[in-house]
């Protein structure tokens, strides 16, 4: 069986145990999938978000946390942040970081099955094909190492990522 699958839309419409946000170091919310998430879940998240940041101050770049997902229809957010594109070299480790730590909170929550929006490729910038090569071999690496993992849904909004996406896979209509 594929364990990974590509759906072209809205996260915060996709059903699965637990989906990703890409959000930024405060945890306050945002624009983007962040802005959609927070505004689509309701006011619970941000609570949990903010108890997150009075507790250990945010997130770091390539860090992840967990919170319960409100109204959405996944069980749980893990909100992880990516880096800004400045092409300083130090990008793509953080944003392979940003995947390790989404895998890493995903196992300890016993969760299996994650939705992932393409993370730092929208106001940060990161290089789309780049972005997908590296979410890609970071899926792959992981669901070789977790056979109970049960599905990895890359959520592309934008019709550039979902192309991008296909081909990597090798997916035809
Ligand atoms: N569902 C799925 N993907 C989406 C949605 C959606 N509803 N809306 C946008 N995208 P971005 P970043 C895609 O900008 O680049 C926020 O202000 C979008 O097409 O959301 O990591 C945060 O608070 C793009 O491919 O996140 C941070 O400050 C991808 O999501 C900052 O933006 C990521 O775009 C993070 O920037």
């Amino acid at each position: 069986m594929n364990k990974i699958i590509i759906y072209h839309g809205d996260i915060t419409k996709v059903e699965c145990q637990a989906i990703v946000n890409a959000a930024n170091t405060s945890l306050m919310g945002g624009g983007g999938v962040d802005g959609a998430i927070h505004r689509a879940g309701g006011t619970k998240i941000l609570d949990a978000c903010k108890k997150i940041r009075a507790s250990q101050g945010g997130c770091k770049v390539g860090h992840a946390v967990i919170t319960t997902a409100g109204n959405l229809l996944a069980d749980k957010i893990i909100h992880t942040v990516g880096p800004v594109w400045n092409n300083k070299g130090v990008e793509e480790e953080l944003l392979r970081s940003c995947y390790k730590s989404v895998f890493d909170l995903a196992v300890q929550n016993n969760i299996c099955e994650l939705a992932i929006p393409n993370i730092s490729t929208g106001i940060y910038r990161f290089p789309k094909k780049l972005a997908a090569e590296i979410a890609i071999e970071a899926t792959k690496d992981f669901l070789k190492r977790n056979e109970n993992f049960k599905q990895v849904i890359f959520v592309c909004f934008d019709i550039e990522n979902y192309l991008i996406y296909k081909e990597l896979l090798g997916m035809t209509e």
